[in-house]
């Protein structure tokens, strides 16, 4: 391959690869190693130790899914929690909703900063969070697993952007963390983690999967073609109370103009291939309408 090129191995040899430009900061920070790269084709990147957590041009075929799913299938969401995404983009997509509040817990100020001063694809939003600003929002630096034992408030949305589950993320996919989330949801309220890559993380995803579903109501599994990760890239909502999560709110929708994540084909979503649906209704017992099978 000519030129330069950043790589993303994943488990048993599969790797994405991007062409770069030039290296634009890289800073070790208390918890991790964050770089941001000049791509040839894709704008920035942000890379944290050395896995690819965003592209310019392409991020919101992750941030869409993460975000738009939960806020338009919850019926009136006006509290929101964030743990992780310091990039802000995340936050950028909730505050496009008549909320009243978004709180954003990061562990890693760095990442903040970083994305604040290089990435810029946060419409601003982090630095007003540092300011405190932004009326709507707040931002804790705190790990997301103390914030969330702690924590006094009641939300009806919590999505966690998390790195990988494995290594330093692995709390935040752990059963006592789950706990916690249910118990700070309304009594309706709806929770969404990504979980990673379907092809070469599916134990974790299945496991993940069954630790959500011993706490929740209800548990939904969904994946969605990310530019720039190993897709389809998994993602796993907890449903607390009466909240139909294969429904989403069209009329709200009208005024999104997504551009990945459609809601018009919603359902779409749950269209997994028939091997880990196959794991997932023997290992866990699920009720088949769970999923909804294709082939
Ligand atoms: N979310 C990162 C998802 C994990 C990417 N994993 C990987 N490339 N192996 C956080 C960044 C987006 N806000």
């Amino acid at each position: 391959m000519g030129g330069k090129h950043f790589i993303e191995w994943y488990p048993g040899n599969y790797g994405i690869a991007v062409k770069i430009k030039n290296k634009i900061v890289e800073k070790k920070s208390q918890y991790q190693k964050i770089e941001i790269y000049e791509t040839e084709n894709f704008g920035k990147m942000l890379v944290i130790d050395g896995k690819i957590q965003l592209l310019e041009k392409g991020e919101k075929s992750y941030h869409e899914p993460l975000v738009h799913t939960v806020l338009l299938a919850h019926p009136n969401p006006r509290h929101v929690l964030i743990i992780g995404g310091g990039d802000g983009c995340a936050i950028r997509e909730v505050l496009r909703y008549d909320i009243d509040f978004v709180e954003m817990v990061e562990i890693d100020r760095e990442v903040i900063e970083i994305s604040m001063n290089y990435l810029k694809i946060d419409n601003g939003i982090l630095k007003s969070l540092i300011n405190k600003s932004e009326p709507r929002a707040g931002l804790t630096i705190e790990d997301g697993i103390e914030y969330i034992k702690n924590c006094k408030k009641i939300f009806d949305v919590v999505i966690v952007d998390s790195t990988d589950p494995v290594k330093a993320a692995e709390p935040l996919f752990s059963e006592d963390f789950y706990k916690h989330i249910y118990n700070i949801l309304d009594e309706k309220g709806l929770f969404i983690t990504q979980a990673g890559s379907l092809y070469f993380l599916t134990k974790n995803i299945i496991e993940t999967y069954s630790k959500i579903e011993k706490v929740f109501d209800k548990t939904h599994i969904f994946v969605f073609p990310v530019i720039g990760y190993a897709s389809p890239w998994s993602f796993i909502v907890g449903v607390k109370g009466d909240i139909d999560f294969e429904r989403v709110d069209l009329k709200k929708a009208e005024k999104l103009k997504l551009e990945y994540y459609d809601p018009w084909n919603h359902r779409a979503l749950f269209y997994l291939p028939r091997y880990l649906k196959d794991s997932l209704l023997s290992q866990l017992n699920m009720e088949a309408s769970f999923l909804i099978l294709r082939g």
